[in-house]
């Protein structure tokens, strides 16, 4: 069983590289699985991976560096067992140092198991951003990467790549292989980067354990809410979702100008399936749109996880700007579930991603 872990900050492109890669390999045949471990307990995109035709299961929930080990041990033993994919695909949150997980791996003893090498996403567009905010936990991703993938290319300019791959040489020392791509738009070295993920990994002295989560600096929170009306429709959908948005942004801005993470907010509505994401302070939110059967209980998701704003603030503004803008529309919600832990979820992906 060959396992893949795609690495990276929040929001730097894990998720839309992980679901092409699926596509690549099951379209050459490969029995393949997922497991997409997201910060909160609340899977905003394990719908998103749902609508793409990729199966999800659930395990226990759990933090990164206690139980997320025995969760992973048995979603990994299980798998192999009941399910014998030729290859896995591991997304550890944005949070997680890649090889610290790969060397908790190593340790469980599964059989016949190898290693591609770690791939570690950048995002190009905001790099400045990563290195002024969170310079130690940047440089601890890069150090970790065989293969380091400047992403975004497709919004970032020559100058902005440039300079991130200067930088990158300068931080690892380990030679990795530096590619730059749009995993979005399919351009660049992307395909290179596929190719290259059926290599080898290299192997390196185990590295001394670290608190990713604490050396960080993020703080997140998750949120579900039934939406109680069934005549909801895509166009106010929208709108609402533009306006939560641009608030929390102007909010979060207000107590952190130069912040990065990932914020990002799903509704299932009854004809659609809206998801609505950002990453920094200065980047636009990108609305995707899916069309949907009859969906019988419409709910809104969502998740924030970002850098240097305190955790209550985060929280407040999260609940206040969603409950307050439904509010404003006239339509009632009925709170599901919160959490401000970390989730794992399993995906399988069936034959048809
Ligand atoms: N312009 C552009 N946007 C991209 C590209 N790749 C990903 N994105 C967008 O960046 C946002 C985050 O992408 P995801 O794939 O969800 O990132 P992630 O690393 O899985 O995020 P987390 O799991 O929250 O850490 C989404 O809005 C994507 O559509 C790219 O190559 N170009
Ligand atoms: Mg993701």
């Amino acid at each position: 069983m060959k396992v893949i872990i795609i690495g990276g900050f929040l929001g730097s492109g894990k998720t839309t590289t992980l679901l092409k890669l699926g596509k690549y390999l099951n379209d050459k045949g490969e029995k393949i699985a997922i497991i997409v471990n997201e910060i909160g307990e609340i899977g905003v995109d394990g719908t998103t991976l749902d609508i793409e035709g990729v199966e999800t299961r659930e395990i226990t929930n759990g933090c990164i560096c206690c139980t997320l080990k025995i969760d992973m041990e048995q979603a990994l033993d299980s798998l192999a067992e009941e399910y014998g994919p030729d290859t896995v695909i591991i997304e550890p949150t944005g949070v997680a140092f890649p090889r610290q997980i790969k060397e908790e791996i190593e340790l469980m003893k599964i059989a016949d198991m190898e290693f591609s090498p770690i791939i570690n996403l950048i995002d190009g567009s905001r790099f400045d951003l990563e290195i002024e905010q969170v310079p130690k936990f940047i440089k601890t991703q890069i150090e970790d990467a065989d293969i380091l993938g400047i992403n975004k290319i497709d919004v970032a300019t020559d100058e902005q790549i440039n300079k991130v791959k200067a930088l990158l040489q300068h931080y690892n020392n380990n030679d990795a292989r530096i590619l730059e791509f749009s995993a979005k738009e399919n351009e660049g070295n992307f395909e290179e980067l596929i190719e290259t993920i059926s290599g080898e990994g290299k192997q390196r002295e185990h590295s001394a354990k670290q608190n990713s989560i604490a050396e960080s600096n993020v703080s997140s929170h998750a949120i579900e809410f039934a939406i109680e009306s069934n005549d909801l429709e895509i166009k106010k959908g929208h709108e609402l979702a533009n306006g939560i948005v641009d608030s929390i942004l102007s909010q979060f801005i207000h107590l952190n100008p130069d912040f990065i993470g990932h914020i990002k907010m799903s509704m299932d509505l009854p004809e659609t399936f809206l998801k609505i994401s950002l990453t920094s302070s200065t980047n636009k939110p990108e609305i995707e749109i899916f069309e949907r059967e009859n969906v019988a209980n419409p709910k809104v998701r969502a998740l924030a996880a970002v850098t240097n704003i305190r955790q209550d603030e985060v929280v407040k503004i999260l609940e206040n700007t969603i409950e307050e803008t439904f509010t404003e529309m006239g339509i009632a919600l009925q709170r599901i579930q919160q959490h401000t832990d970390t989730k794992n979820i399993i995906n399988l992906c069936d034959n048809s991603i």
